[in-house]
């Protein structure tokens, strides 16, 4: 798994975590996704534009709502391959759930995590993409492209307020279908998207993101914590 990681830039686990615990989740996922008080402020549509329906809801930091994710097997089973992957002073950064709701049909276009990132000495990163349902090419799985080097590609918005995007060759993209409790590791160079939910039923994900413990506590200090706007902006 870790040479796969560092030659492609992605893996993907078939069976995580277990039927009990992604119950579990999928109970505290859907309080979360159900109201919108708790999360108002946190939550975006990552479409963008002005649609009155949430078509890529966005909800980040769920943990802070929800403690009892930080105390789920989960959260500690992903921390423990993490650091296996990158190194012991791998911490989670910030949490985050992406459900795209039956017959939104909205991809998520291709980027690089990167393209978000502030200026970071040390660009070490794993993301895990969990599947809360089976996910598969009609509801929004992953794809990925193997990653060549660490270059950033220019990123625009997808629209007003949407997440960004950029052009890539999209030639060798891998589809990765899941059931769910399955997962993907990505690093933040990796070109990745997912297409729209075509189907009946919703496609949820929860996302944990790491870094080292030093690069999160240098985004703190410039203002980011991942909760939405910046408080303190880059000179
Ligand atoms: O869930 C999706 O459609 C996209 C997820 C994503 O871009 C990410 O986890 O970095």
């Amino acid at each position: 798994m870790k040479d796969l990681f560092l030659k492609q830039g992605y893996f993907k686990v078939q069976k995580l975590i277990n039927p009990y615990e992604v119950k579990q989740l999928q109970e505290l996922y859907n309080n979360l996704l159900e109201d919108e008080t708790k999360t108002e402020g946190l939550r975006s549509d990552l479409a963008g534009g002005d649609s009155n329906t949430e078509r890529i809801t966005q909800i980040m930091r769920p943990s802070m709502n929800e403690p009892k994710l930080l105390q789920t097997n989960t959260y500690e089973l992903v921390t423990t391959i993490v650091k296996d992957l990158l190194g012991p002073d791998m911490e989670l950064d910030f949490d985050m759930l992406i459900n795209k709701a039956p017959h939104t049909d909205t991809p998520t276009p291709w980027h690089q995590d990167a393209a978000y990132w502030i200026k970071m000495p040390d660009k070490r990163s794993v993301s895990c993409w969990i599947a809360l349902d089976n996910v598969y090419e009609a509801n929004g799985c992953m794809w990925f492209i193997p990653k060549g080097n660490d270059q950033v590609l220019p990123h625009k918005p997808s629209a007003k307020g949407g997440a960004l995007c950029c052009e890539t060759n999209v030639d060798n993209a891998e589809c990765i279908p899941l059931d769910e409790g399955g997962c993907t590791f990505h690093d933040g160079f990796t070109f990745h998207y997912s297409k729209g939910n075509s189907t009946n039923t919703q496609r949820r994900a929860l996302i944990l993101n790491f870094r080292p413990k030093d690069m999160i506590s240098l985004e703190r200090e410039q203002g980011v914590d991942h909760t939405g706007e910046r408080k303190v902006r880059n000179k």
